[in-house]
């Protein structure tokens, strides 16, 4: 801590900086990191932090929300069946019901809800961080790669540091960015018909909600996908403003990861 006779400036910068470190040393070794703090994501990150495990989240953006700020076409609202609304009641988010099958949802209000619920419930989330890459030790997957976005951006030469973790969940959202490091990279075979990544198809609303949670399992050891980014990996439909399959995607994912936790 700063000395009594501290300025304000150096108190401030200094309960930053200790504070942001302390997080980040608290965060070296984890039980799970999440890539992506989109709508599946942070489902899972709320279940597995409420479960006791310690949680990371990475989100390359400043804020964290993935697709769900935007509505449809900037229209910010979003709609969810009634089964999934009930997720987002338990993080406190207000749903309108609309022609008997359908709720509908302030964007806004769901994006911050679920980023809350998900902190609330213990996870760290570091925002402005990408995953680059994933750590591979004797065929399982151990750890990510991160580095600062902007550095990414600005495509400076700087040297990334690394976090080790039991579990890695890919929720990258449409371009399934972790697997394809373990595919592309690693030149692993996932759990996939191919071995590799199928890729999205068009738009068919209906089946991409019900493929998006049958797509989200295991794909390799170490190594999980959820919402688009197991759609992507499985080739299924994609299905726009309708959020029902990406919240019981993460809440699915959450509870593989715990059960293969428990079992180790
Ligand atoms: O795409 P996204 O919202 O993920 P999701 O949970 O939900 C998909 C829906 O939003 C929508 C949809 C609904 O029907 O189809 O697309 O599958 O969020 C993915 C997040 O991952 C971040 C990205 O900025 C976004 O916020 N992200 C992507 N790559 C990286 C990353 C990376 N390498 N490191 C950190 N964050």
């Amino acid at each position: 801590m700063g000395s009594n006779n501290a300025v304000m400036e150096e108190v401030i910068s200094g309960a930053i900086v200790r504070r942001y470190f302390r997080k980040l040393e608290d965060n070296l070794a984890i039980d799970v990191a999440i890539v992506g703090a989109g709508p599946s994501g942070l489902v899972a990150a709320h279940d597995l932090a409420k479960a006791g495990l310690k949680v990371a989240v990475y989100e390359s953006k400043l804020a964290p929300g993935g697709g769900t700020w935007g509505g449809g076409m900037l229209f910010n609202e979003v709609t969810v069946q009634n089964d999934a609304a009930e997720i987002l009641h338990e993080f406190g988010i207000t749903t309108v019901p609309y022609d008997d099958k359908y709720h509908t949802v302030d964007s806004v209000e769901m994006a911050s809800g679920l980023i809350f619920g998900a902190r609330k419930a213990g996870a760290t989330i570091f925002n402005t961080v990408k995953v680059e890459d994933i750590v591979m030790h004797d065929g399982v997957v151990s750890g990510v790669v991160i580095n600062w976005n902007p550095v990414a951006r600005l495509e400076m030469h700087v040297d990334p540091i690394v976090v080790t973790t039991r579990a890695l969940i890919d929720g990258t959202g449409h371009p399934s960015e972790i697997v394809n490091k373990a595919v592309n990279k690693a030149g692993v075979k996932i759990d996939s018909p191919t071995g590799g990544i199928l890729g999205e198809k068009p738009m068919w609303m209906e089946d991409g909600e019900r493929t998006t949670v049958a797509n989200t399992k295991r794909l390799y050891p170490g190594l999980y996908a959820s919402g688009m980014a197991a759609n992507n990996v499985q080739g299924g439909f994609r299905m726009g403003p309708i959020f029902g399959g990406m919240l019981k995607s993460g809440r699915k994912i959450a509870e593989i990861v715990k059960a293969d936790l428990s079992a180790k």
